[in-house]
């Protein structure tokens, strides 16, 4: 079974593709962004995939890659375009070459035009391809910096692009206003700029007048991705790291039950259930405290700032959102007991007033 994803990173309105094969659980990630590394890596984990490789489709100018950062956590590997003129990479990619992962793979396209270095992948059924900046949603890459090229960007699109069949879905690198996905015979109708019978005088005339602003991130972007996202100076995402924790695609650090059992003395544990299941047959953690959630934003006050905070509830639902309660209100250590007192008890360990 194939599985696929589409991520957004809202700041730089660029898409992240996910693409795993269920039965190998290999996986590929199609243009990571550098500051969502950690949101990624943990999707990779809960779908119980392995990252083998993350691909640019271009050396970006707006925003930095993740590949370097996801390769040091996950020992994926790199792939770029050979004529992208980036160093690190482990695998330079050609106009032919294919990229598997499990059963399946994506073969490479050269769709040059916004960049000398820009690839479309196209899935091995032909049911889904990936255009990068190259066609976007009733739009395309621009070709006013780097090496943008309007004709070399038009002949790409109806030599590689618009070729595909019909009904193959095309997924951009970019959308600023939301949208999705498109397909080919929906561009080849209703694009503004290339379909139907446009030209490809016409579409230079229509490229040379866009007048957009540089991107803001351009000149830390372009020298930062020609590196393959090696950071150099340029701050790391990370979780946070007082304790072993798992940071979930929900966006929660978590603590399994041993974890917890292990650093109980140095961490004040906020136990956020109601009263009666408090003195209920599930018991408490000897040296919690009790503070139910209703009045966990009220009352925050009588923590200390300086220990971290292990939040509890019975299952793990409602001291997740303990957690981002107190996030909100600037407690930078907190993490949520994974499972609650229930995975806590079902582990065998121990619970003031707990019924056998
Ligand atoms: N305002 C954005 C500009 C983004 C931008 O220029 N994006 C490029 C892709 S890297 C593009 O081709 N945009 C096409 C368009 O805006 O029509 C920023 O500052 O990052
Ligand atoms: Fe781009």
């Amino acid at each position: 079974m194939l599985i696929f994803r589409q991520l957004a990173d809202p700041t730089s309105s660029t898409y992240t593709y996910l693409l795993g094969d269920r039965e190998s659980g290999d996986a590929i990630l199609i243009d990571p962004v550098y500051d969502q590394v950690l949101r990624d890596a943990a999707l990779v984990e809960e779908l119980d995939l392995r990252l083998t490789w993350t691909i640019d489709t271009h050396v970006h100018a707006d925003h930095v890659t993740g590949a370097w950062l996801l390769r040091q956590r996950t020992r994926s590997r790199i792939a770029l375009s050979k004529s992208s003129g980036a160093e690190g990479a482990d695998r330079l990619l050609a106009q032919g070459d294919t990229i598997a992962f499990g059963k399946r793979f994506l073969e490479v396209r050269a769709t040059p035009g916004h960049t000398d270095g820009c690839i479309s992948l196209v899935l091995d059924d032909r049911t889904m391809a990936f255009t990068g900046d190259c066609v976007l949603i009733r739009g395309c890459g621009r070709t006013d910096f780097q090496q943008g090229d309007p004709h070399t960007m038009f002949r790409s699109v109806h030599s590689q692009i618009f070729t595909l069949p019909p009904e193959c879905i095309l997924y951009p690198g970019h959308d600023y206003r939301g949208l999705t996905a498109t397909s080919v015979a929906e561009e080849r109708r209703f694009n503004p700029r290339l379909g139907k019978d446009i030209g490809e005088d016409d579409f230079a005339g229509y490229m040379d007048n866009l007048g957009l602003p540089h991107p803001k991130q351009i000149d830390v972007a372009v020298p930062a991705n020609l590196r393959c996202g090696r950071p150099e100076g340029r701050e790391e995402p990370t979780a946070q790291t007082w304790a072993p924790l798992t940071l979930t695609f929900a966006g929660i650090h978590e603590m399994q039950p041993a974890a917890l059992e292990e650093c109980i003395a140095d961490v004040q544990i906020v136990d956020v259930r109601e009263a009666a299941e408090w003195s209920g047959p599930l018991g408490h953690i000897e040296s919690a405290r009790f503070l139910p959630l209703c009045d966990l934003a009220k009352r925050a006050g009588e923590l200390d700032r300086e220990r971290p905070i292990v939040a509890v509830c019975r299952s793990g639902a409602r001291s997740a959102q303990a957690v981002v309660i107190l996030q909100r209100l600037g407690f930078s250590r907190v993490a949520n007991l994974a499972g609650g007192m229930i995975r806590w008890r079902a582990m065998g360990l121990a619970a003031a007033g707990a019924q056998e």
